[in-house]
C-alpha cells in the first residue's frame, strides 16, 4: 500500500486543526487550543486509490503548530513529506505576508513541486466571505487556491481536498514507478 505524508502549515489560529479534524472526520470544532508542535492523524479515503493497481493509500496528516517557537522542529516535520497544505485567513492582512514564509520554507527549500502544494483560504464564521478581492503576490499566485467555509458549504472543501489527495497519490506512485525502473535498467 502506498503511503503519503501531508503537512498542514500556516499562521496561528488560521484553522489548521479545525480543517484537519473535519477532513479526517476526527472530531468536532472546539475552543482554541494552540497545537503544540505537531499532531499526526492517520486516515484513508475510499475515493482515493493509486491509479493503476486500484489499491488504497495510507495518509498521514501532520497538523503542525503555527507558532514560530516551534521552528526548531520544522526540519523534522518537513522530512520526507509528499505534500504541503498552507492554511490562512484571507481577512487577516498579516497572513498574506506570513504564507510567503511558509511557502518558501516548506515548499521551495524542500524542492517540492507546486502541484504538491495547496493554499486554503479558510473563512471562519463571521469573517468576510468575500472571495473576489483576494490577489496573492508572486510566486503564490501560481499555486492552486481553494476556499473553505465549513458553515456555508462544507462539501466544497471536502471535494477539493480529495482532488488534491489524488494528485499527491499520482506523484507518489509515479516516483515509485521510476524507482522500480531505475533498479532494473
Ligand atoms: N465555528 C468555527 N470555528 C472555527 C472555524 N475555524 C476555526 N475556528 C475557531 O478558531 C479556533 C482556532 O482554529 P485552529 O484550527 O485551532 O487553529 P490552528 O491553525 O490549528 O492554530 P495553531 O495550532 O495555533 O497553529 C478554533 O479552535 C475554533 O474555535 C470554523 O470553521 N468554524
Ligand atoms: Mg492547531
Amino acid at each position: 500500500m502506498l503511503k503519503a505524508k501531508i503537512l498542514f502549515v500556516g499562521p496561528c489560529e488560521s484553522g489548521k486543526t479545525v480543517l484537519a479534524n473535519f477532513l479526517t472526520e476526527s472530531s468536532d470544532i472546539t475552543e482554541y487550543y494552540p497545537t503544540q508542535g505537531v499532531r499526526i492523524l492517520e486516515f484513508e479515503n475510499p475515493h482515493v486509490t493509486s491509479n493503476n493497481k486500484g489499491t488504497g493509500c495510507e495518509f498521514e496528516l501532520w497538523d503542525c503548530g503555527g507558532d514560530p517557537k516551534f521552528e526548531s522542529c520544522w526540519p523534522a516535520l518537513m522530512k520526507d513529506s509528499h505534500g504541503v497544505v498552507i492554511i490562512f485567513n484571507a481577512d487577516t492582512p498579516s497572513h498574506l505576508k506570513e504564507i510567503e514564509m511558509w511557502y518558501s520554507c516548506f515548499v521551495q527549500q524542500q524542492l517540492l513541486q507546486d502541484t504538491q502544494c495547496l493554499l486554503i483560504a479558510h473563512h471562519k464564521p463571521g469573517s468576510g466571505s468575500d472571495r473576489g478581492s483576494l490577489s496573492l503576490p508572486s510566486p503564490l499566485n501560481k499555486l492552486k487556491l481553494v476556499h473553505s467555509n465549513l458553515e456555508d458549504d462544507p462539501e466544497e472543501i471536502r471535494l477539493e481536498f480529495i482532488k488534491y489527495l489524488k494528485n499527491i497519490v499520482n506523484s507518489v506512485s509515479e516516483s515509485r514507478d521510476r524507482e522500480e525502473m531505475s533498479i532494473i535498467t
